[in-house]
């Protein structure tokens, strides 16, 4: 299997105090746009397991908690600011552990459905439940691997995320170290826990489902 890749990241509220200082010690290295649509099968089963996956630009990714390796527990607070999520860009791949995960779309044969076309997703009963656009500016600040994006959701949400790629069994310790030296150049205080677009989406446009995440804490 390929060399995964595991997105550390920690989102929060850009004031205009924040952006003030972001355009003032960053660089900013693009804007672009994008849709994302999200799918789930009708029982939101890859939801409830952490699971998401999503289109992008024609690209598929499929987003995994990444396991904990015993004893790299961050101090206290600092757990529910950083998300580490693994991330699956290989098609095939992400067929597999969809197919793994919700055990249906066996019928295929040995060598499963044709991944050329969109087909394969009837096969496992997955359908489309969240679709937005995001225009994202694209900042750095010196740090090697470190990122900051601002994002605008056309459903009317704006959020800010610090994230570091780290390959897979990396230092995540030194990524968070990372993100803790940039969020206190940006001046970010707060430890507050801020609400991705996903969550914010779900809150509004599918409550029930939402509720079910919140008690799974998933969100
Ligand atoms: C992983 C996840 C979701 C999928 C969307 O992930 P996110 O990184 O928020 O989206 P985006 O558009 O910024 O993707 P990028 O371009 O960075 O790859 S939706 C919910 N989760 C889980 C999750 C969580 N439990 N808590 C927080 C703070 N974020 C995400």
């Amino acid at each position: 299997m390929r060399q995964m890749i595991v997105e550390v990241e920690r989102k929060f509220t850009c004031s205009g105090d924040t952006l003030k200082t972001l355009e003032e010690i960053g660089v900013c290295v693009g804007q672009r746009q994008f849709l994302d649509q999200y799918f789930d099968t009708p029982e939101f089963e890859l939801t409830l397991r952490d699971l998401w996956l999503r289109k992008r630009k024609e690209c598929w990714e499929l987003k995994c908690p990444a396991e904990m390796v015993t004893g790299t527990e961050e101090p206290s607070g600092e757990q529910s600011l950083c998300t580490r999520y693994k991330e699956i860009t290989n098609l095939p791949e992400i067929y597999m552990k969809v197919k793994e995960v919700i055990k249906e779309g066996c019928k295929d044969g040995e060598s499963g459905p044709s991944l050329d076309d969109d087909s394969w997703l009837r096969k496992l009963n997955l359908v489309c439940f969240a679709e937005y656009t995001t225009v994202r500016q694209s900042f750095t600040l010196g740090e090697e691997g470190l990122q900051i994006d601002l994002d605008q959701a056309d459903f009317g949400y704006n959020v800010g995320e610090i994230e570091v790629l780290i390959p897979e069994g990396g230092d995540v310790q030194s990524a968070q170290e990372k993100i803790r030296n940039a969020a206190q150049k940006l001046g970010l205080t707060g430890d507050e826990q801020v609400e991705g677009k996903m969550h914010v989406y779900l809150k509004r446009y599918h409550p029930e489902h939402y509720a079910k995440l919140l008690s799974a804490h998933i969100l």
